[in-house]
């Protein structure tokens, strides 16, 4: 399948092999080496697109074709030859994607990437350095993107971060209890319903002079920044499948929730789920190294709370996923959903007991190295 496949795409040389990468909660990936005649070898990314969760394959790939584009002329203004952008291969009648059918007779889709060599992806990292450089990466994925038109993004997946929507969902779907889970999930249910107010604190203001619509990438998980091999430095930001207008708070919340987390995402023993606050001045100094200038007062004040948004927003996404029988997120293990829903929960409850000291920090080192150099944060 996956020969056929590739025979579609513009890939010059002999294919000579083909490995399954498991990274990602979403789409299928796999990594294609192909021996050119001058007998060079060249590696390609091929992903299946889950269509389930991307209903329409097209729209995203204009988004990523029109973000990296735009990326890439910015590079070359900034004559910025140290960082790269994710480069789409397209089929040979010049669509950025293709498609075949499975067994059932049902389009499937993929698309193909060029590989990007010399670097690695962590999928969890306690090197202040590579947290660092994460928040820096995302910060300059936004602030490149800061003038790209929005008019212009199709959006993807829905009221992706309406963490308020998120939470109607849930309540809906536990009064149809279509798996027979909800009894046993009780009080991580009663750990969300406490916090409803907080569910729209984001979406309320979105689009405000304060509060104002960005181009975000929606996914800033640690793992979706390539770093430099021999420097340590990020290389590329990659996973634009949900690059949509949207707030920098959950992009930046995400962002600490995936880096500053001392455990992994479906931690079983909750004792270890925390935020290493060490770790979150390393994400915030990074991300702010690049978009101080930009950010409003309001967001500025709702950084801390973005942390807990975004992660309350998790725990709630990860939990309807288990009441509804896992069809949204892959799964490796039974209840590999409900894991991660209270690992997530935990780390809300770690994330409340040092929210004021994540605020103060985030005020005062905004202060402290930008105080009275940039004049678009606003006061209330
Ligand atoms: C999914 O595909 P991946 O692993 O980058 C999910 C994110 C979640 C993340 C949690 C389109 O991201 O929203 O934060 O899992 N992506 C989508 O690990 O739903
Ligand atoms: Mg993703």
């Amino acid at each position: 399948m996956i020969k056929e496949i590739l025979s579609k795409f513009n890939i010059e040389g002999e294919l000579i092999n083909v490995t399954e990468n498991n990274s990602g909660n979403i789409n299928k990936t796999f990594v294609a080496t192909f021996k050119r005649e001058d007998g060079s070898e060249r590696k390609y990314l091929i992903q299946k697109i889950n269509t389930t969760v991307f209903t329409e394959p097209y729209k995203l790939m204009k988004n990523i074709e029109g973000v990296t584009t735009y990326l890439k002329r910015q590079m070359i203004k900034n004559d910025d030859t140290t960082h790269q952008v994710l480069e789409v291969i397209k089929t040979k009648d010049n669509k950025s994607l293709c498609y075949v059918n499975d067994e059932t007779g049902t389009r499937k889709y993929y698309r193909i990437y060029e590989f990007i060599e010399n670097a690695i992806s962590y999928d969890q990292s306690q090197d202040k350095q590579i947290v660092y450089n994460t928040g820096k990466a995302f910060g300059n994925f936004q602030r490149l993107l800061e003038n790209y038109p929005m008019s212009k993004l199709e959006e993807t997946i829905k009221d992706f971060h309406n963490t308020k929507k998120r939470y109607d969902k849930l309540m809906d779907d536990i009064k149809i209890d279509s798996e027979g889970r909800v009894a046993e999930v009780a009080n991580e249910i009663v750990f969300i319903l406490m916090r409803e107010d907080i569910c729209s604190l984001i979406m309320d203001d979105l689009g405000t002079e304060e509060m104002p619509y960005r181009v975000t990438h929606n996914d800033t998980k640690v793992n979706n920044v390539m770093m430099n091999k021999d420097t340590g430095s990020f290389l590329a930001v990659i996973d634009l499948d949900t690059v949509m207008p949207g707030s920098m708070l959950f992009d930046y919340g995400d962002g600490v929730r995936s880096t500053a987390c001392t455990a992994k995402e479906d931690e079983h023993d909750l004792s270890k789920v925390k935020i290493d606050l060490d770790l979150f001045k390393a994400y915030t100094d990074g991300y702010l190294s690049e978009m101080s200038e930009s950010l409003t007062y309001e967001e500025l004040s709702l950084m801390a709370e973005g942390v807990r948004i975004i992660t309350l927003e998790l725990a709630i996404r990860f939990l309807n996923d288990y009441i509804n029988g896992d069809t949204y997120f892959k799964t490796d293990y039974d209840k590999q959903n409900l894991y991660r829903a209270r690992a997530q929960i935990a780390l809300v409850k770690d994330i409340e007991s040092k929210l004021d000291y994540m605020d103060n920090y985030i005020r005062e080192s905004y202060s402290g190295k930008y105080n009275g150099k940039y004049a678009r944060v606003l006061k209330r």
